[in-house]
């Protein structure tokens, strides 16, 4: 059986993952409305990796035999602009989710869940290489991104990410 705080957390995890699917699949639609079909492809990717990371979730407080809790998933802030203001705000939502698996890391070391503990760390690797991901566009947006010509080649390459269903290894 699960700690309360924990499953509390675990639950607050799984609506920040719903919450960032529905605001990769916002940046999605903009994206395709402006016709960059690319990065449009490549967020709709991101979201529905976001849907396995609240599954993932899911699946480990039900083998926990905890209860799961879900809340009211926020209405996604859709400012959006232009490719480069995307990413950096892709990127500081990363890192705000970065904190937040680091503080169920935090509660699960505090309440001496170490099942809990082991388990998170997949999320904290994961982090790394989403923000690393992110940040890599950013680099490329400042450097090329007044220039049309390599915006619509790194269109292309955003749009051959292929997704495959994300899952829990240990
Ligand atoms: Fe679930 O990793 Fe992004 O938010």
């Amino acid at each position: 059986m699960i700690n309360k705080k924990v499953e509390d957390i675990l639950n607050a995890q799984i609506n920040k993952e719903f919450y960032s699917a529905y605001l990769y699949l916002a940046m999605s639609a903009y994206f395709d409305e402006i016709g960059l079909k690319g990065f449009s492809h490549w967020t709709k990717v991101q979201a529905r990796e976001e849907v396995d990371h609240g599954m993932i979730l899911f699946d480990y407080i039900i083998a926990r035999n905890g209860n799961v809790d879900f809340k009211q998933i926020d209405i996604p802030d859709a400012d959006f602009h232009e490719p480069l203001q995307i990413f950096e705000k892709i990127y500081e939502h990363e890192k705000s989710v970065t904190s937040s698996i680091d503080s169920v890391a935090s509660m699960s070391e505090d309440e001496c869940d170490l099942a809990t503990r082991n388990f998170i760390d997949w999320y904290i690797a994961e982090q790394v290489e989403e923000e690393a991901t992110v940040y890599e566009v950013i680099k490329k947006l400042k450097m090329f991104g007044s220039d049309k010509s390599i915006l619509y080649h790194l269109d292309k390459e955003l749009g051959g990410r292929e997704y495959s269903p994300h899952k829990y290894e240990n």
